[in-house]
């Protein structure tokens, strides 16, 4: 069984060597290939090149290196047929939830204000709320949506969610659907957007969502940068509206240096780092999913391609 990965070239040389300590039987080959195409059975990639998957005419399934899949949904010439798996696995939903926790903790804590005021050199108290008087609401309740929910829970927010169908979450007010958005943003004086990017959730993040949100809300986007409508987050902090954003994911990446949300005193911004798969944990994943197709079982964590996640 010959597996083909396209990471980066560190990250690739730790991938194929936990494969192989997992997976004996398993051959695995760095792209570019120059290799018989036809060897190829499987494909852990990352940003493949448009048509690169086609090439392969033997491909059994595709896995994401990531979790979000929009890097191969978006390809028009994708092999048809062939399952892509999205990655599920520990390290990286721990990751996010560590990430969600401190961006929540940041704007209920008034970090972005305590960096102002060090920036001028004031000592001044700004009063804190408790937790209970802020709710944390999440876009996106599927596997990290949820975990960082979990992770919250004993901080004391109030904890809302929305999703696409219908759920029921134990401390979590669920909401679901376009016509559970409104009152969901009215409640959420913290949002976080864990959405995949699909044609549906493309600039969900723009003035008419922020204009529900409470006077005074903070934002924070570690979904994808095209859910974010930047020159109306732009507007909405300038304004007043939205005390704070916490940004991890962007339109173009890298942020181009004229950016002003490099500058921005609003904004909290990391490069694309919220949270990464890890592939000591993840090649486990991977590797099950290779033996449960092998031995004539369903894969695991297909995409609906239709859907876009
Ligand atoms: P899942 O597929 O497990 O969950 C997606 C969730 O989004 C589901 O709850 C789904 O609803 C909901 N959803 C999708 N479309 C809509 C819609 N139109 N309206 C309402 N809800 C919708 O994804 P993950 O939790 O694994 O990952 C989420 C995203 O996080 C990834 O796609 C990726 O973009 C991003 N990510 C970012 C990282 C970073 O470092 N910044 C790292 C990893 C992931 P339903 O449950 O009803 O289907
Ligand atoms: C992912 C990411 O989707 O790192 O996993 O963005």
């Amino acid at each position: 069984v010959t597996l083909l990965i396209k990471t980066d070239i560190e990250r690739g040389n730790a991938w194929a060597d936990a494969l192989t300590a997992n997976y004996p039987e398993l051959k695995t080959v760095n792209w570019p290939y120059k290799g018989d195409p036809a060897k190829i059975d499987y494909a852990l990639v990352w940003q493949p090149p448009r048509g690169e998957l086609k090439r392969y005419p033997n491909l059994k399934a595709i896995f994401s290196v990531g979790a979000g899949v929009d890097h191969l949904a978006s390809d028009p010439d994708l092999p048809e047929g062939v399952p892509v798996v999205r990655m599920v696995e520990p390290g990286l939903t721990a990751g996010m939830s560590e990430y969600v926790v401190l961006a929540v903790l940041n704007h209920h804590r008034f970090i972005l204000d305590y960096a102002a005021q060090r920036r001028e050199k004031v000592w001044a108290e700004i009063p804190q709320l408790p937790a209970e008087a802020r709710q944390v609401g999440v876009l996106g309740l599927g596997v990290l949506g949820r975990d960082a929910l979990e992770t919250l829970k004993p901080f004391g927010f109030r904890l809302a969610g929305w999703s696409r169908s219908p759920k029921s979450i134990t401390g979590v007010t669920c909401f679901h659907g376009s016509g559970g958005l409104g009152e969901f943003l009215a409640g959420s004086d913290i949002l976080v957007c864990l959405l995949p990017l699909t044609a549906e959730t493309t600039g969900i993040l723009d003035k008419e969502t922020f204009a529900k949100l409470p006077a005074g809300a903070a934002v924070i986007n570690v979904g994808r940068g095209g859910q974010l409508v930047e020159e109306d987050l732009l507007a909405a902090l300038d304004s007043g509206h939205l005390s704070g954003a916490t940004l991890d994911v962007f339109q173009k990446e890298p942020l181009p240096k004229k950016h002003p949300f490099w500058t921005h005193p609003r904004v909290f911004m990391t490069p694309h780092i919220a949270s990464m798969t890890v592939p000591e944990s993840a090649v486990r994943a991977v590797v099950a999913n290779i033996q449960r197709l092998e031995a004539g079982e369903a894969l695991q964590h297909v995409v609906d391609l239709k859907r876009g996640y």
